[in-house]
């Protein structure tokens, strides 16, 4: 019995391997767990049915699916009794261990997606979408087996909107791309020294003064609440959770500006429009702080459903470090009164956290390992690959280069588990922020964004063992048709062989 198993065992480690080599026709991003090819093709046709059983969410996502497949393909879906069909079900049976995973079969009269949950379904949705490779199978899709899971629970992308503003319409430009990669968290950077980008009822002039500043230029800008809900809805629909961020006490240069009560010289602070950081703080020993940031995670936290409030806790070099503990614990006690779990980027180690605690890394370990030793868990950003502002080389018309150039190999040859030297149990998964003190357009966000982030979503989601260097370019090479059909204004890095 036993050598029957280890034999499962070594078959089970094979597969996974052959399952994203470069020679495999079928090219997914990010690496499936497992495909099987079995080598003929479903040809798609305008009559083609499209079987959702089950709740409204499960027919928004075959409508989605339905559109997106033909915009692809040029052709207008028609339903029509007795055509061959694409069969989305919910099955509670379906990978029970995997709450967002999903199965695939693929013949040549048939097409079922399955999965437990709506999220597994929208990602076997995502996988069909790339199995429509045009080139190499023509108009259809090659016959396989597929089964599929995430390794991490969390896979994030992190946008701030408030060194340069991006308006709604952006926002949901941005979910769509990382929708596609199986991101499942956008994290907002809402505040900072340039400007205050959510309304908060009960402090109007957050937004009417801190709304209006950004880096250089412009009138920076804020989304209402109706607007924020708008984003949240939107990104729901795609498996998004929105996780707000607002950074205290350090980076509160607009707070300041806004109020001149919250400030100790009783002065309103101007305006800030230059990028240096580490120059502001909150005053922490006055109880008007406290009522702000209590009114600020109780209007925010009713706006968004899901289970996190990040309280930023950076580069807080104005704030004496006893003096930012005590902040910090008062703080992460408001969130939990609000029912959220808090995430703090890994200065944040430093104060009382605890099991339910995230600590976003981004410099280095060492705080990250405080954190774990309190039994916090951890997210991982290291700015060396992580950081979707940095430059690629010296070449980047945009971009910063305080921890050194990031180029696409950076960007993926690292794991966060051998980074930390910790199982993936105390990690909660990986988050690539993009900071935009140099990112003025959409196309800049494109540019910065893509392809590294392709790379970030598959160390999230795939198998450690099957990721590898030059698996990884054929893929982005194939990948690539598909972000120049999107629109995708990628870095096309001379590391690559781009066709
Ligand atoms: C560090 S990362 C910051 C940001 C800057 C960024 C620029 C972090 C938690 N703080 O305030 O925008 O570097 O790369």
């Amino acid at each position: 019995m036993k050598k029957f198993v280890s034999w499962i065992a070594c078959f089970a480690a094979i597969s996974l391997l052959v399952s994203c080599q470069e020679k495999q026709a079928i090219s997914i991003m990010p690496c499936p767990v497992s495909v099987e090819e079995t080598g003929k093709v479903f040809k798609l046709s305008e009559k083609l049915n499209f079987k959702a059983a089950g709740s409204e969410e499960v027919q928004q996502i075959a409508g989605f699916l339905k559109t997106d497949l033909s915009q692809r393909s040029g052709l207008t879906f028609k339903e029509s009794e007795g055509a061959r069909s694409i069969v989305l079900t919910i099955d509670q049976a379906v990978l029970p261990q995997h709450p967002e995973g999903y199965q695939i079969s693929v013949t040549e009269n048939q097409v079922t997606l399955k999965a437990n949950s709506c999220a597994g379904l929208f990602y076997a949705t995502k996988t069909l979408s790339q199995l429509m490779q045009i080139q190499t199978f023509g108009l259809g899709f090659p016959t396989c087996e597929i089964e599929d899971y995430p390794r991490f629970a969390y896979r994030g992308a992190m946008l701030d909107v408030c060194r340069h503003f991006f308006d709604v319409d952006d926002v949901k430009r941005y979910i769509d791309l990382i929708s596609d990669i199986k991101l499942n968290t956008l994290h907002l950077h809402l505040s900072d020294d340039q400007g205050w980008r959510i309304e908060i009822k009960s402090w109007p002039e957050l937004t009417n003064i801190g709304g209006k500043c950004q880096v250089g230029e412009g009138d920076g800008g804020f989304y209402t609440q109706e607007q924020f809900a708008e984003i949240v809805r939107y990104a729901a629909e795609r498996q998004i959770t929105i996780v707000p961020e607002i950074d205290m006490p350090g980076h509160t240069n607009a707070v300041l500006s806004s109020y001149a009560e919250l400030n100790p010289d009783g002065k309103k602070k101007e305006p800030y429009r230059d990028i240096k950081v580490g120059f502001s703080t909150l005053d922490t020993s006055n109880e008007l702080t406290y009522k702000l940031i209590d009114d600020v995670i109780r209007e925010i936290s009713a706006l968004c459903p899901g289970p996190y409030f990040h309280i930023g806790g950076d580069e807080c070099n104005k704030t004496e470090k006893d003096e930012y503990v005590k902040f910090m614990n008062r703080v992460m006690q408001m969130v939990h009164k609000y029912g959220k779990r808090v995430i703090g980027w890994e200065e944040l180690a430093n104060a009382e956290v605890d099991s339910e605690s995230i600590v976003q890394l981004w410099r280095g370990k060492e705080n990250a390992v405080i954190g774990l030793a309190k039994g916090a868990k951890v997210l991982a950003s290291p700015a060396g690959h992580c950081y979707l502002d940095m430059q690629y080389d010296s070449t980047s018309y945009i971009g910063l280069h305080w921890i050194g150039y990031v180029e696409v190999d950076k960007a993926y040859n690292w794991d966060p588990s051998e980074f930390l030297e910790v199982g993936d149990d105390r990690i909660v998964g990986v988050e690539s922020p993009l900071w935009t003190e140099t990112v003025v357009t959409f196309d800049d966000i494109e540019y910065l964004v893509f392809p590294r982030l392709v790379g970030h979503a598959e160390i999230g989601w795939s198998p450690r063992e099957s990721r590898n260097w030059e698996g990884y370019q054929s893929r982005l090479v194939r990948y690539a048709s598909r972000m120049e059909a999107d629109g995708v204004d990628f870095y096309r890095s001379p590391l690559v062989p781009w066709k």
